[in-house]
Parts: structure tokens; C-alpha cells; sequence
């Protein structure tokens, strides 16, 4: 495992998996479930958040850990760590400049006692979750390699259970490590800048160079936890649904291992705690007469609401009956796009919402349900019934908080910044599909998502390009023929090479921004144009999936310069009265970039990050987000009046104390 120094980041990364895989005969394909840990009669759950062991291998070649073999003992022992909380990103936190920027393998250990109950019944399955690592992770327990993963924001897990029974009433050494380089077959992509003038640069140095606008936060950023299952468990439930004149059907598939001889049974509950339906076996639908739908917010008077389903799995072991129990809040909606409408529950949705980050102060893109909250309760207050997962897969417990709100979730994998012709190769391919995979195994049952979207802005006039989303789309309807798929595309409606595929069209541009700028009289003829051939050549509905500019909070000019609050809003209003003209028509969304300021690399083009949120990295409004709220809930106001004509009055008058609760809680 020599690596010379400068080849660090992009060779150490593929060199890793392969050999890994290799050594452990183990496939790099999808295996089993990614049902989310929960705790139930059957289940218990552990979370390890808090302070772990840290320390980054600031060796040349980035390589010293693996020589050293720091896994076999205490992270401690091999030298200076420091303690790093968990979930968070490593770069904030510190005052180490080289940390904050640092590329390469650091080391994360945590040392954990295992409850008796888990180590003495070897009935019991004992599961290690990593809910992200940021990017590719290697992980040992009791320095013995159980996992490995590549992909920054999607879950993966080891079954521990042998090796923490084989020391039952002992301290566990968890020990990841963890690799934040980007290479042009990662996802997203990135490469590695090996100086070599030295006239200009020390040894052996180099940069990673990414071709997307957010900082590549990186560390453990979502919760890590231990759970436990029985040995014969329910790997999996997929659920969809549907509604026939009035009564909602629950088709549902589960997926049992470790036994072959198994009974199941299923109960839907409703939110009075009364059973609706019942079912048996691996697979069938429920039936549900006058179902309650699930509605997104502000689309209706009780949106979101929330069936239970309830999986108990029965097995007829040697040593007696097993059972496993597992349960699953269930939505009962129908998506579909329908000529230049998206339909959900047969009635036009119109998307307004926002692009949000995971990003925060200190924290990076660690998950802080504070944070998480707030998100939350300041799209109920600015009227979004929608945003789009700009540009990763977000934590768990957002898709099931967007289920319990209502909040319409497009989302995306991490398929940013495409723009190498390498990563258009066979080997990049391969990864988009198993990470499509996983993002469609993992959210596959929120009724929120209602649209997968596979890519930003990759350079989609390239000719690989045609293939490659031709691929990437047509493999996703396979996964789940029930969402519509789209990717965003930058490009021009005749070379780009993605757009025959997509169900909706989703465009980003930055009219009188990153062109014409400071021309805002510009702007409505450029979006209609833009709207216009795109609607001509292709005949699909299409969303505003990006538009804004940016503005520096405190900053006044008028009349109106860049980077104001003045110019931020006047652009704002340019785009909403092109909007308007095609809203009731093909355009089905408008989605400002972005929800709130983010940090990003260091360029002359970024005042400490991207500065084109309606709030503040700190999650306060700028001007903007007051307009848009306006906006945004006379749209509401509207759709209602327009769909529920009998009750609107009723709608309107809860809409309207909704608002104006929001408004004197402001
Ligand atoms: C868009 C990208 C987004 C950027 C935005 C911007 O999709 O990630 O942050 O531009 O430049 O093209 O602000």
C-alpha cells in the first residue's frame, strides 16, 4: 500500500476499494435493505453521536495510517488527537488552517460498550449505521475491517454482531477512516492539481479542484448508530400507492432474510390509532375505503397525512418463535405528469419553493436538528411547498420531516458538476447507477419525493452525454416506474443531450448575473425566450429549478447594483413576471436559488460563499425572502381557490390565519 506522495488523493481512493474488495471477496453492488434503524418491540437502537477521537494524516503521502496500521489500537496511541464532534464537518471547527482545507484520510475512533442483553443472545443481530461519510470510508471494529463505502451522503451499515459478542462486557473500538479526495469518477466529481513548478510550490503539493459552487465539507455528517434486529429480520418494505375512486391502495413488498419459513402480517394504521387494513405475506395491497390522502402543504386543509404501517414478521425457529417488528408511516398519494401539468392526487401542482444546502456556521454540513427546525419552520412561514435537494441526497430525518409537513421534495442525487469528459466513461457510469441505486433504495418510501433528479448542470451538449443520461434516466424509471425523473439542465434546448429523457424539464439560468450584468431590463425577454424554445422543441412541462443573485446582507443601492438587496429583489421581480405569464401554461415551478448564504471554495467570484440565499447563513431574512413570501402565499391562495372551489372559502379563511399567524410571529 505504498502510495508515492504525490499520487495521494485519486489514486489512494479507487486503489482503496479495489483492493478492499478484493481482499474480501466482497461485490461493490447494492445488497440488502436501508430501512431506516428504529426502535420497536424487536428493535433497539444506540446512537453514537458526541465526541470521537480525530486526527487527520497530514503525512505526505497521506498514507502514514495504513503503514502504521492505526486501526489495530487506540487512534491515541498512534499520536496528538483531538476530540471532533459527531455529526459534524471536521473543517469548521477547529482554528487549524491546514485542517480547514485539509485533503486526504482522517481517522475518526470511538470506543463503545455494547448493552450484555445484545452480546449474550445470539438471537440478536447487532448492526453499525453510518449515515454519511463524506466521501470514502473504510471502517473497522476491534481493528477488524467490516465495511467500506464510497459516496458522501447516503447510508451504509456492517453487521458487527460476532465481533462484539466475541468480547461480551468489553469497550468496542470503532475506527473509520475516512477520504474526502474527489477524482473525475467520484460523484461528484472532482480532480486532483499536482504543482510541480518549484519555483512557485513546495514538494509534493497539490490541490483538489472541483467544478461545483459549495465547500466540500467533509467528516461524519449524519448520526452513526448501533442497532439491533433479530437474526431472521425484515430486510426491507417497499411500499406505493394508489387511489381508485376514493379508496386508497397500499401495495406493498417485504423482503425477509435468514429464513425461509415465515409468516408476515400487516396492519395500517390510521392517526386515531384504528386499524384500516390488514394484509398477509411477503406481498399484497391493502385496501382503504375513503382513504385520507396525503396532500402537500398549503395544497390542502390536512396535508401530509400520515397512515402506519405495521410489518410483524413471525418465524418457527429450532429454539422457538422469532418475531421482528418494523413500522413504516405510509402516504397515500399518486404523482404523474400529464401533459404539461404534474398531478398529485389528480390535481395540478405548482411548485414554489426553494434549493436549499446542508450548510451551516461551525458545523459544516453536519446534521443539527436546531438547525433542521428552523429550516422547517421558515418554509412554512415563506409559503414553500417544495424544495429540491441542490445537490446531494439529505439526511434521513429531513425526508421524513418533509413527510410530516407536506413539503414536496425533488430529489437529487449528487450527480454535480459532471463536466470531464472521463467522468462520462463507463467507470463513472457504473457509480451513478448503484448510486441511484441506493438513493432510490433509501428514500424509495417517503411520499414526499415525488421526482428523482440525477443531475446538475453537467456539460449535457458533450456527445458522450447522450448515452450516458439516456442510461442513467432510463435505469432510474427501472428502479421505480412510479416518480418521474428529470435532470437541471444549464444548457441550450438544442444540444442538450439529457433532455429527451427527462418526464420535466428543470432549468437554471442567472439572467443579468453572470451575463448582462447589471442589465435588469433584460431579463423578462431572456426568461420568456428561454421558456419558449425550450417548451417548443421538447413539449414538457418545465420548472424554474435556479434563478437569483446575490446579495451581501446590509448592502443598499438604489436605483439598484449588484450584490444590493435592492438588485437581489429587482431580479427577483423581473423573473416573477415571466413567471406569471407561464404559470397557468407549461411552467409548473419556480425554485429560488437558494433558501439560505452557503459557504464555498475561495474564488474572487465568493465574498465568504455564495451569497444568493433569501436568508442569511444564519438563517435570518434578507428583503428578498419577505417578497417571495408574499408571492408565494398569494400563489397558495390561488391554487386553493382554484382546486377546492367548494370548500375555498373554508381554505382560504385557514389560509389566511396560518398567514397571519406566521406574519405576528415574525
Ligand atoms: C448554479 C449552480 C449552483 C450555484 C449557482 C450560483 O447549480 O450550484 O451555486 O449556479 O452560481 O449554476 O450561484
Amino acid at each position: 500500500m505504498q502510495v508515492a506522495g504525490a499520487m495521494v488523493g485519486a489514486l489512494w481512493v479507487t486503489g482503496a476499494a479495489a483492493l478492499w474488495a478484493a481482499l474480501c471477496g466482497r461485490a461493490l453492488a447494492l445488497e440488502g435493505g436501508m430501512l431506516y434503524p428504529q426502535e420497536t418491540p424487536s428493535r433497539e437502537r444506540k446512537d453514537l453521536n458526541g465526541l470521537w477521537d480525530f486526527r487527520a494524516d497530514f503525512s505526505e503521502d497521506r498514507n502514514q495510517g495504513f503503514r502504521e496500521r492505526w486501526y489495530q489500537r487506540p487512534l491515541r496511541e498512534s499520536g496528538p488527537v483531538l476530540d471532533m464532534p459527531v455529526p459534524s464537518s471536521f473543517n469548521d471547527v477547529g482554528q487549524d488552517r491546514k485542517l480547514y482545507s485539509f485533503i486526504g484520510w482522517v481517522w475518526y475512533e470511538r470506543q463503545v460498550l455494547v448493552p450484555r442483553s445484545w452480546t449474550q443472545d445470539p438471537g440478536t443481530r447487532v448492526m453499525l449505521r453510518i449515515s454519511s461519510a463524506h466521501y470514502y470510508a473504510i471502517v473497522w471494529v476491534n481493528g477488524v475491517h467490516v465495511t467500506e463505502h464510497e459516496g458522501g451522503h447516503l447510508p451504509f451499515e456492517a453487521d458487527i454482531s460476532k465481533l462484539v459478542q466475541f468480547s461480551p462486557g468489553e469497550l468496542n473500538r470503532i475506527t473509520i477512516a475516512i477520504n474526502n479526495t474527489l477524482t473525475p469518477h467520484t460523484l461528484p466529481p472532482g480532480i486532483i492539481e499536482h504543482m510541480t513548478d518549484s519555483s512557485r510550490y513546495p514538494k509534493y503539493y497539490f490541490v483538489q479542484k472541483t467544478n461545483f459552487d459549495f465547500f466540500n465539507y467533509a467528516g461524519l455528517h449524519r448520526s452513526v448508530f448501533l442497532y439491533t434486529t433479530p437474526v431472521s429480520y425484515i430486510d426491507d418494505v417497499t411500499v406505493t400507492t394508489d387511489v381508485d375512486q376514493g379508496t386508497g391502495l397500499v401495495n406493498y413488498e417485504i423482503v425477509v432474510k435468514s429464513n425461509e419459513n415465515f409468516e408476515l402480517e400487516l396492519l395500517l394504521w390510521d392517526k386515531e390509532g384504528r386499524v384500516v387494513a390488514k394484509g398477509m405475506g411477503a406481498r399484497g395491497q391493502l385496501a382503504v375505503p375513503s382513504a385520507q390522502l396525503w396532500w402537500p402543504y398549503l395544497m390542502h386543509e390536512q396535508p401530509a397525512y400520515l397512515y402506519t404501517l405495521e410489518v410483524t414478521l413471525v418465524v418457527q425457529t429450532g429454539a422457538g418463535i422469532v418475531s421482528d417488528v418494523y413500522t413504516l408511516p405510509v402516504g397515500i398519494r399518486t404523482v404523474e405528469v400529464v401533459h404539461n401539468q404534474f398531478l398529485i392526487n389528480g390535481k395540478p401542482f405548482y411548485f414554489h419553493g426553494v434549493n436549499k444546502h446542508e450548510d451551516a456556521d461551525i458545523r459544516g454540513k453536519g446534521f443539527d436538528w436546531a438547525l433542521v427546525m428552523k429550516d422547517f419552520n421558515l418554509l412554512r412561514w415563506l409559503g414553500a411547498n417544495s424544495f429540491r435537494t441542490s445537490h446531494y441526497p439529505y439526511a434521513e430525518e429531513v425526508m421524513q420531516l418533509c413527510d410530516r409537513y407536506g413539503i414536496v421534495v425533488i430529489d437529487e442525487c449528487p450527480g454535480v458538476g459532471i463536466v470531464l469528459p472521463e467522468s462520462f466513461k463507463n467507470i463513472s457510469l457504473q457509480h451513478h447507477l448503484e448510486v441511484m441505486e441506493e438513493l432510490v433504495r433509501r428514500d424509495k418510501n417517503h411520499p414526499s419525493v415525488v421526482m428523482w433528479s440525477v443531475a446538475n448542470e453537467p456539460v449535457s451538449w458533450l456527445a458522450p452525454a447522450a448515452y450516458y443520461f439516456k442510461t442513467v434516466i432510463g435505469h432510474t424509471k427501472a428502479l421505480d416506474p412510479t416518480r418521474p425523473v428529470t435532470f437541471v439542465s444549464n444548457s441550450r434546448p438544442e444540444v442538450d443531450r439529457g433532455a429527451p429523457y427527462v418526464d420535466v424539464i428543470c432549468i437554471n439560468n442567472y439572467y443579468s448575473w453572470y451575463h448582462d450584468y447589471g442589465h435588469l431590463e433584460v431579463i423578462q425577454l431572456q426568461v420568456n425566450a428561454a421558456f419558449e424554445n425550450w417548451y417548443k422543441l421538447y413539449q414538457k412541462p418545465i420548472i424554474q429549478s435556479e434563478y437569483g443573485a446575490d446579495n451581501i446582507p446590509g448592502f443598499h443601492q438604489d436605483p439598484p447594483l449588484m450584490f444590493s438587496e435592492e438588485y437581489q429583489k429587482f431580479v427577483l421581480q423581473q423573473y416573477h413576471f415571466a413567471l406569471d405569464q407561464k404559470r397557468k401554461d407549461y411552467v409548473i415551478g419556480e425554485l429560488i436559488w437558494n433558501f439560505a448564504d452557503f459557504m464555498t471554495d475561495q474564488s474572487p467570484r465568493r465574498v465568504i460563499g455564495n451569497k444568493k440565499g433569501i436568508f442569511t447563513r444564519q438563517r435570518q431574512p434578507k428583503g428578498s425572502a419577505f417578497l417571495l413570501r408574499e408571492r408565494y402565499w398569494k400563489i397558495a391562495n390561488e391554487t386553493i381557490f382554484a382546486f377546492q372551489s367548494s370548500d375555498s372559502f373554508t381554505m382560504l379563511a385557514s389560509l389566511s390565519k396560518q398567514s397571519q399567524h406566521h406574519s405576528n410571529s415574525t
